[in-house]
C-alpha cells in the first residue's frame, strides 16, 4: 500500500507518494578508504541536501521511516569525519528521513557507551518523532549501502562483517558496533543497560535483553553487512572493566531496573553543525 499525502504549501499543491521499499538508486558494494580531510572539506563534499543538525528528508517522496543515527563518542574526531564523508550520501540513496546525532561524553572520567546511547535516544526524540534507532560506533563504515540503515520487524543487529573479523561474526550472538531497534523495541528491552562503565559486556547484555523479550535478532547477508573499521589504539578510560562479563548472568533480573526507565544525565551543550548535531553530555562517570 501507498501512503499519499497533501503537502498544501501556498500555490503549489503537491502528492507525494511513499518511498519505495528498495530504494531505487543504492549502487551496492562501496570502496571505501580512510583519506585525510577536514570536516570544512566534508561539509563542502555532502553537506549541501542536509539542513542543519544533520537532518534530511527525500524531497520526491515521504520517506517510509524517521531514523535517528545515534554516535556515541569522545575525543575521536577524525574518525567522525571519515563516517560522516561515507555516511550521509548512503542514508540520501536509501531515502530515509534522518537526523545524525553524536552523543560526547563530557569530561575524562571512565567511558561509558551503552549510556550514552540511551541518552542519545532521549535526545534526539526531543528534536523530531522518531520511530527508528541505529546506534553505531564512530570507527565503523558500511561497505554496502543495500544494509539499509531503518528498523525491521526484529532488533536488527547491522555489523555483521566487520574487516577486523575477517568479514565474519565473531561470535553467534554478537550484537556489537551497529545496531538497530524501533522505539517500540527499544521500550521493551528497557534500552541499554546503564551500568557497563569501561569497554566490554554492554552489547552482550542488550542482546540477552532481546531475548529475554521474545524477540530474535536480524541481520543483513555476510555480503551487504560488511563494514571497515577505522583503525585505532585501546582509548584511554575505556580499559575493559573484568566486572562487565560478570554482570550478564543477572541480566534478566537488572534489566527490568537498569535501563531507560532509570537513566540520568545532564546536557552540557547542544551544538547543530550541517553535518550532524553533538551534544555533551554528562553522564556521572567515575574518576
Ligand atoms: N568511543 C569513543 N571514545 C572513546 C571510547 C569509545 O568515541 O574514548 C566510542 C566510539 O564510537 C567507538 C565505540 O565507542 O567506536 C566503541 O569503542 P571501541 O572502538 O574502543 O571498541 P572496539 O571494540 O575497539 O571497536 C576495541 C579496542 C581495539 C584495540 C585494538 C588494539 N589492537
Amino acid at each position: 500500500m501507498t501512503e499519499k499525502k497533501n503537502l498544501t504549501s501556498p500555490g503549489s499543491e503537491k502528492t507525494l507518494e511513499s518511498c519505495p521499499e528498495t530504494p531505487p538508486t543504492l549502487v551496492g558494494p562501496l570502496a571505501v578508504e580512510f583519506k585525510k580531510q577536514t570536516l570544512e572539506e566534508v561539509r563542502e563534499k555532502v553537506g549541501s541536501p542536509l539542513q542543519e543538525g544533520g537532518r534530511y528528508k527525500p524531497p520526491g517522496c515521504i520517506s517510509r521511516q524517521k531514523v535517528a543515527i545515534i554516535i556515541p563518542f569522545r575525543n575521536r574526531h577524525e574518525h567522525l569525519i571519515h563516517l560522516l564523508f561515507y555516511l550521509h550520501p548512503i542514508l540520501i540513496r536509501q531515502q530515509l528521513d534522518y537526523g545524525v546525532y553524536v552523543i560526547n561524553q563530557d569530561g575524562d572520567g571512565v567511558f561509558n557507551r551503552a549510556k550514552l546511547l540511551n541518552a542519545g535516544y532521549m535526545e534526539a526524540l526531543k528534536d523530531y518523532d522518531y520511530e527508528c534507532f541505529v546506534f553505531s560506533d564512530v570507527d565503523l563504515v558500511p561497505l554496502d549501502d543495500r544494509n539499509l540503515y531503518r528498523c525491521f520487524n526484529q532488533p536488527r543487529h547491522l555489523a555483521v562483517g566487520m574487516d577486523k573479523f575477517n568479514f565474519h561474526l565473531p561470535y553467534t550472538t554478537f550484537f556489537g558496533g551497529v545496531s538497530s531497534l524501533s522505539k517500540e523495541q527499544f521500550l521493551k528491552v528497557n534500552g541499554f543497560p546503564n551500568s557497563y562503565w569501561g569497554w566490554g559486556g554492554e552489547d552482550d547484555d542488550i542482546y540477552r535483553r532481546i531475548i529475554y523479550n521474545g524477540m530474535q535478532v536480524s541481520r543483513p547477508d555476510l555480503i551487504t553487512g560488511r563494514y571497515k573499521m577505522v583503525r585505532h589504539q585501546r582509548d584511554a578510560h575505556n580499559e575493559p572493566n573484568p566486572k562487565n562479563p560478570g554482570k550478564l548472568s543477572m541480566t534478566l533480573q537488572t534489566m527490568k531496573t537498569d535501563g531507560i526507565n532509570s537513566l540520568e544525565y545532564t546536557v552540557k551543550e547542544v551544538m547543530k553543525d550541517k553535518l550532524y548535531t553533538f551534544i555533551t553530555v554528562d553522564i556521572q562517570a567515575p574518576k
